[in-house]
């Protein structure tokens, strides 16, 4: 069963209570528990991190680098569009990575339309709210299945 490594950074744990506008109302929690029964079907095994710290997303990254990922789906928070040091540590891992943003990075203020890991992804999705991580589980699940 492939390991999938779900990433989430800064901020991201406020989810629910954080501009629900913006974000949505769906918590950090709700929204890994669906995408985990989603990807029972799937064949797919789901391990799920947070941190509002740089560092700790960089070490996490390193462990992962250790464990043979299948694949990896993140959402950097607002660490995408600042971050050297986490594209760097991301680019050293060899699977599947999909970026997941839950607002439209490209409908907003300038500085979010610059993400630093788009080159180093299989491919980012933006905009589909809480959906967007399981639009991501399908594209890797595809991905691993071709
Ligand atoms: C989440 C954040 O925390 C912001 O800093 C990004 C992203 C956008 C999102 O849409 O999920 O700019």
């Amino acid at each position: 069963m492939p390991d999938i490594f779900v990433l989430n950074g800064p901020n991201l744990n406020m989810l629910g209570k954080r501009e629900p506008d913006i974000y949505g109302s769906h918590t950090l929690d709700q929204i890994n528990r669906e995408l985990a029964a989603a990807a029972q079907p799937l064949g797919l095994s789901l391990h799920f991190f947070q941190s509002n710290h740089e560092g700790a997303l960089v070490d996490e990254i390193h462990r992962i680098y250790t464990v043979s990922p299948g694949g990896v789906i993140i959402n950097p928070g607002g660490l995408t569009h600042t971050s050297v040091v986490l594209r760097d540590a991301l680019a050293m891992l060899t699977c599947p990575k999909v970026e997941v943003h839950l607002s439209n990075i490209y409908k907003r203020e300038p500085f979010r339309h610059t993400s630093l890991l788009s080159d180093i992804v299989l491919g980012q999705i933006a905009g589909f709210g809480h959906f967007g991580y399981h639009m991501a589980l399908m594209a890797l699940h595809r991905h691993l299945s071709v």
